[in-house]
Parts: structure tokens; sequence; C-alpha cells
């Protein structure tokens, strides 16, 4: 039987289900550089240039191995601009007998596809998406009957399912999470270690220059492009990690560096998500790095739980939850997105230094996106869908699967709590103690109210008077909300003043 084979953008693996039983003497493989998916949000540039990089790698690689591939690229003549108009045309070209698909990453997509298996003139089968710790049934399984999700109970599943870090059945180190050892602050003049970051060759020279031709008014800086868009490169990538940063990555997870875009931080969530390595891939090396000695407990409990602990948590939350997730709005969040999201151009540095960043390398590490420009979205009470679409379309690891979940639900605390059990939101003196950010501010983090306050200050009382009805009796919040209980009614109305007033400028209400 001969059979199309549809390999989508962040499918590139070579164990993907779709390619398991492949015929090389019958059966053609399809790859499509579709206008759609790089339109559908307006995404940076370098995460079209990985992904159209990528892509061509990875035809290249299976034609070395006898494969057929029919790879379109976006100037290709009669290109339609969509999955499906590509598909119809592939179908014409090739006459199969049936098409094979690997489960997407988005929802929108496998609406698509489950469509296809309705109009398509031929069968459709849609085979499940392996590449992940636990499939979408055993998160099912596992979410059965519970209210809220937390990742916690979830990741010690995740431990004894893949026997990382396990010693029979109890954790190695007698704790199963060291995250209380993970928030140091960087030491006065510390230097962060050198990243691997890899020359463009000529296929993706190419793929810069089309983008620059298509997208010029995308987001973000198109150069410089560092990122792996091989698997031997991703290999590479990986190696480097855990020979310089992995040490580190426990104990500064949570600190932030003026001028320092990377720290201790993988760099690895681009190649993972389009495939070109594997959660276990990455965990067995973490291990390993421990158990010869090169790295500690609480730097590599503190790396696996982020893969199969969070990733995998939040993953199978998004299909479980979709696609009702996406709708919901707990915090009656109504604001739009200031504009400075977009140009980096604010007076608020820790703003300013992160989302600079993000243009330069459609990469902010997890402490920014979550702690400056999630925090501030957070409390300047941004529309969910407006700050997830940023977010959507400006890392070159995003994926709706991924993305959706830690914006809409860790982030902005959308789903009431279905994920996190308390809202981040935190002040200036977090960000202060964090970070060097505020040295270099116009603000004072120190300063409450008033004339050279920190704008993070006024926004988080705000945040707490606004949804004193939704938060006021979270047992996790009892704290802040006991402070804000000894604020007499002037305090009160002087901070909702001052927010507003900030807030009616940068980000007006909308709705
Ligand atoms: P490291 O910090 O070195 O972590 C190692 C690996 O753990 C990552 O490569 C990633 O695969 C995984 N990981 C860590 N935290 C998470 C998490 N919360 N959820 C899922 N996986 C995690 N991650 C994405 O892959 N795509 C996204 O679109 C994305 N959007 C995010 C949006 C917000 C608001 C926040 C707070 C977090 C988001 N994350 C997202 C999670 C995390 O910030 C990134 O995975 C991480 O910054 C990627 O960089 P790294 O590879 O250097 O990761
Ligand atoms: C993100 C992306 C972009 C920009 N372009 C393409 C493309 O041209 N062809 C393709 O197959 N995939 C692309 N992708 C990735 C898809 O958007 C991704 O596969 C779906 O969103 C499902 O996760
Ligand atoms: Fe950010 Fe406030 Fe610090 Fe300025 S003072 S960098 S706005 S936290």
């Amino acid at each position: 039987m001969k059979t199309l084979r549809l390999v989508l953008g962040d499918q590139l693996t070579q164990s993907l289900s779709s390619l398991a039983d492949l015929d090389c003497a019958r059966d053609v493989v399809l790859m499509v550089e579709v206008a759609a998916e790089a339109t559908y949000v307006r995404h940076h540039k370098q995460k079209i240039a990985l992904i159209f990089s990528a892509m061509r790698h990875f035809a290249e690689g299976l034609r070395g191995e006898g494969v057929t591939v029919d790879y379109v690229t976006l100037e290709d003549q009669g290109n339609t601009g969509s999955f499906e108009g590509e598909l119809r045309r592939a179908l014409l070209r090739h006459e199969p007998d049936r098409v094979i698909v690997t489960e997407p990453g988005e929802w929108r997509v496998w609406q698509m596809m489950l469509e296809w298996r309705e109009t398509m003139p031929v069968p459709v089968e849609i085979r499940a998406d392996d590449r992940f710790v636990a499939s979408r049934d055993e998160f099912s399984a596992w979410a059965k009957g519970r209210k809220t999700y937390r990742m916690e109970f979830f990741y010690r599943e995740m431990r004894r399912k893949t026997g990382l870090l396990m010693a029979g059945d109890a954790p190695v180190g007698g704790q199963w999470n060291f995250d209380a050892e993970n928030r140091k602050s960087l030491p006065a003049g510390y230097h962060p270690p050198q990243r691997l970051r890899f020359e463009p060759d000529a296929v993706t020279r190419e793929v810069l220059a089309l983008v620059e031709r298509h997208f010029p008014d995308h987001f973000g800086d198109l150069a410089p492009f560092g990122w792996p868009v091989t698997r031997a490169d991703a290999l590479k990538a990986l190696d480097h990690f855990i020979a310089v940063a992995l040490e580190g990555f426990g104990d500064f997870q949570d600190a932030m560096k003026r001028g320092e875009d990377f720290l201790h931080h993988a760099l690895l969530a681009p190649a993972l998500n389009i495939g070109l390595l594997t959660p276990m891939e990455l965990c067995r090396a973490a291990e390993r790095a421990y158990l010869e000695g090169r790295a500690p407990l609480n730097a590599v409990e503190g790396f696996i739980r982020q893969v199969i602990g969070w990733r995998e948590f939040v993953r199978g939350l998004y299909w479980n939850e979709m696609p009702g997730y996406a709708e919901t709005n707990a915090l009656s969040a109504r604001r739009a997105l200031p504009d400075f999201y977009w140009t980096g151009e604010t007076d608020l540095a820790c703003l300013k230094e992160c989302i600079s960043a993000t243009k330069r390398n459609a990469y902010a590490h997890h402490i920014q996106r979550l702690m400056v420009t999630g925090n501030f979205a957070l409390l300047a009470g941004v529309a969910p869908r407006e700050i997830e679409q940023w977010y959507l379309l400006v890392y070159a690891d995003a994926f709706e699967w991924v993305e959706l979940p830690n914006v809409h639900g860790m982030v902005m605390f959308a789903d009431g709590g279905l994920l996190a059990s308390k809202p981040y939101a935190a002040s200036g003196a977090y960000i202060d103690r964090m970070s060097d950010y505020c040295a270099g501010c116009r603000y004072d983090p120190a300063v409450k109210s008033g004339p050279g306050a920190c704008p993070f200050n006024p926004l988080y009382w705000n945040f707490l008077i606004e949804n004193e009805g939704k938060l006021g009796n979270n047992p996790r919040m009892a704290m802040p909300y006991r402070n804000l209980r000894r604020f007499s009614a002037e305090r009160r109305a002087e901070i909702a003043r001052e927010a507003t007033a900030f807030l009616d400028e940068v980000a007006p209400r909308q709705g």
C-alpha cells in the first residue's frame, strides 16, 4: 500500500510514529513550508528560520537514508500556503492509498486533522505522538477525579515510571524535590559560562534570507542566529550544557542578571520541542552527570523535574482541558497588552532587559518569563488572550501545548487555580532580590508609592485589592492579605488611584 506520510515542522524525530513502518520503496514523506503556520500568529523571525532550516536538514537526512521526500518550500510555485492545500496537492501528485500523520502539538491543527478524516479522498490515519514520557491517556487517568492538578504529585509518578534518580522505590537523596536550595541570587562579579551557539550553514543562510524577504515586519531580530538546526548540533548543545552549565542550574535557576541572557539554563527547549532531542535523552545525560560526580543533586533533580515534571504535566493538562481551557478568565482581566512588549521601550529596566533579550534571541529564561513579563501582565490585568498570543509568537520554543498552560495557568491564574495553587504575583522587592536590574532603573523598588516608586509596588497591592473577592480566602495568599488588611481605607484608595493612572496610560482597559 502506497502511503503519504505528512511530517510537521515540530515533528523532526526519526522515531516519529508516522514514520514507524515506512516502506522506502513505495512511500513518500511530505514536508511543507506554509505561510499559514508562520502567520496565524506572527512568529519571531528566528523561530520561523529555526523551523524551516531544521525541516530542510531533516528532509536531507531522510533522503540520505533512501526515503523519498516531497519537500515544498515557501517559494515553490503553486504553494497554497496551508497544510490542507498542500496535502490535497500532494494527493494529486502521488496518488497514495492512504495518509499517515502523527497527532500535532496544537488543538487548532488537531481539529484540522480530524476534519481531514472526513473530507480527504483517501483514509487519514492519525497516530499518537509517543515522544513524551506520559501519553495523553496516562495523564487523563491520573487526572480523573481531581479538581485541581498539582505538578509535584504527577512528577513523582514520572520519577517512578522512568526510574530517574530512584533508589528502589525511594528518591535518591531522600527527597523528591530540592527546590528550596535553588533560589540563590548571583554573587557580585559572577560570570556565567560561555554558551555554545551555532554558525548558520548554507541551508540556514538561505532560510534566513527567505525569512527576511517574506516576514520583514515580524517581531524580533533575525541575526545573530545561533540555534541548533540538526540533531547532531542539538546533541552537541546538550553535551555542552551538561559540561559547563548544569552544575549551577539549581543554585541560580531563579537568578537574573543584566546583559546575561542565558545564565545556567539549558537553551534546549527549541531543539527539544521540534523533536531534535527527546526528553529522556536530556534526563539520562543529566542523571549520568550526577552519578559521575559532575553535577550536584539539587541541579540534576531540578533539571529533571522541569523536563519530566513540568513539561509532561503541562502537556497532559493542555490535552485534558482543551478547548475550554483557553476560554477561562478567572480574574476577569481585560486590559490591552502595553506597546512596550513589542518595542522594549520602557523606563521599567527589568521589562526593558527581558523584552530586549526576547527580541535578540527569541528566548528568555524561565524566571524572566514568569516573574518579569508574566508578573507584570498579571498585575496589570492584561487580557489572557493578548498575553498568550505574545508568548506564543516571541519564543523559539513556543507551541501551544506548552505555552498555553504556562501563560494561562501559571502566569495569569486565568484557570482559577487548576494548574497552580496561587498566582505568582510579586512586588519590586522580589525582582530586586533576584536580579541586578533595579540598580540601573529610574524607579526604586524600596519606594512603595508616589514619585520614583517602582510601578510593580502599587500594581502588586492594587492586584490584591482588585482580586480580594477571588483570592482573599486562598490559604496560600494569607500573608499578603493579612498585610493588606492593615492598610487604611485612604491608603487603599491611594494605591488604586496610582495604579489605575499608570495602567490607563500603558495598558488601556478593553471591553
Ligand atoms: P531550562 O530552564 O534550562 O529548563 C530545562 C528544560 O525544562 C526546558 O528546556 C524545558 O523543556 C523544560 N521546562 C522548564 N520549565 C518548563 C515549564 N514550565 N513548562 C514546560 N517545560 C519546562 N517552555 C516551552 O518549551 N515553550 C513555551 O512556549 C514556554 N512558554 C512559557 C511561558 C511562560 C510565561 C513561562 C513562565 C514559561 C514558559 N515555558 C515554555 C517554560 C520555560 O520557561 C521554558 O521551557 C524554558 O525557559 C526554556 O529554556 P531552556 O531550555 O533554557 O530551559
Ligand atoms: C511554527 C511552524 C512554522 C512557522 N511553519 C511551519 C511550516 O511551514 N510547516 C510545518 O510543517 N510546520 C510549521 N510550524 C510548526 C507548526 O505550526 C506545528 O507543527 C503545529 O502548530 C502543531 O504543533
Ligand atoms: Fe523593575 Fe521596579 Fe526594579 Fe525598575 S525598580 S527594575 S521597574 S522591579
